[in-house]
């Protein structure tokens, strides 16, 4: 078959693209999400090229696919696609995916207001709130994270001696904090931040192979986000992030899974407590509300369960050909 056309429905959180595909997605073989997300990366990355990287996508486009749930109790299960590959969990994806999900009616919910989402990183609970035949917001409880090494150092051509947590938040963020050779984000422009991190990223796993590897799904290994952090823009908030992804791409949300690194960092550190308000800022200053719904453990890891709030609007209805004899079918990137 040399042509396949998708039909996707077009969102943004919180200015963070999501593309949900509703159409032409082929049936995964797996289990559960985990093993289809490798299924899909082996069988059919084409897809998620072809939609997310030009000429179709952007550096920072983001998407998703809705499946059956594998335990009926469940609504449904969700694939992430994006330029940075098949994330195991995204934050903005699930808070985009579930508000196009309900306001195109997509999915009926088996309890109003409230949906369990299969993800590859695990079950997600998600809350949400309506106005009118809008979503006002969405809440999800994320999978359970953890901080799991801090005070790690690397040697940065662009910065020099840099130091650095890593926390879990769905994905793995190497978390750097203003200090002696990075001064907050403030000071730097996105494409600063964007060459810094491609260099600090990839020297990180370099130096620091086989640490970062989830207990209970080794699938989910390495650092693949960077999250900088600096002063608020807002007096009111409590904390603002830049956070690096795929090759080229500042996060416009807050960043779910981010956050969620970010707020088991803190309570590791004793800088946040259980239950109070973590407002995160993005680069662009939109807001997603965090809080520590509780505390729990990860193989020898003391975690905490996240709940991130935040809010995604509907822009368009998206018929996308990807023709095998377009030379650039696959997409390419300009790095
Ligand atoms: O919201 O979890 C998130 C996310 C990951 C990458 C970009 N956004």
């Amino acid at each position: 078959m040399s042509r396949s056309v998708f039909t996707c429905i077009d969102a943004h959180t919180c200015g963070n693209p999501v593309r949900l595909i509703v159409e032409g997605a082929p049936v995964l073989q797996g289990v559960d999400m985990s093993e289809k997300r490798q299924f899909f990366l082996n069988k059919y990355d084409w897809i998620r090229r072809g939609l997310m990287f030009e000429p179709r996508g952007h550096d920072m486009m983001s998407g998703a696919i809705i499946f059956p749930p594998h335990d009926k109790q469940n609504d449904f299960s969700i694939l992430y696609i994006e330029t940075s590959g098949c994330l195991p969990m995204c934050g903005h994806g699930t808070i985009g995916a579930v508000t196009i999900a309900i306001e195109e009616k997509i999915v009926i919910p088996k309890n109003t207001g409230k949906l369990n989402i299969e993800t590859p990183a695990g079950l997600i609970k998600v809350k949400y709130e309506l106005d009118g035949d809008k979503v006002k917001s969405v809440e999800l409880i994320n999978v359970e994270s953890f901080l799991a090494v801090e005070n790690y150092s690397i040697y940065s051509e662009n910065l020099g001696e840099i130091n650095f947590d890593v926390s879990y938040g769905g994905n793995y963020y190497a978390i750097i904090e203003p200090q002696k050779n990075f001064t907050g984000i403030e000071n730097y422009t996105a494409g600063d931040i964007i060459r810094f991190s491609q260099e600090i990223r990839q020297k990180i796993n370099i130096k620091y192979p086989g640490i970062f590897i989830h207990p209970q799904d080794s699938t989910i290994c390495g650092v693949s986000h960077l999250l900088w952090t600096g002063d608020t823009i807002d007096k009111n908030s409590s904390s603002r992030n830049a956070v690096f992804y795929g090759d080229k791409a500042i996060d416009r949300s807050p960043c779910g899974t981010g956050t969620s690194a970010r707020m088991a960092q803190l309570f590791h550190k004793g800088k946040l407590k259980i239950g109070e308000e973590f407002i995160h800022e993005s680069y662009i200053g939109s807001k997603f509300i965090g809080k520590i719904a509780s505390v729990s453990r990860v193989g020898d890891f003391k975690a905490i369960v996240p709940s991130v709030k935040g809010w995604a609007k509907v822009y368009g209805y998206n018929k996308i050909v990807i023709d095998q004899d377009d030379p650039y079918a696959h997409g390419f990137q300009v790095i």
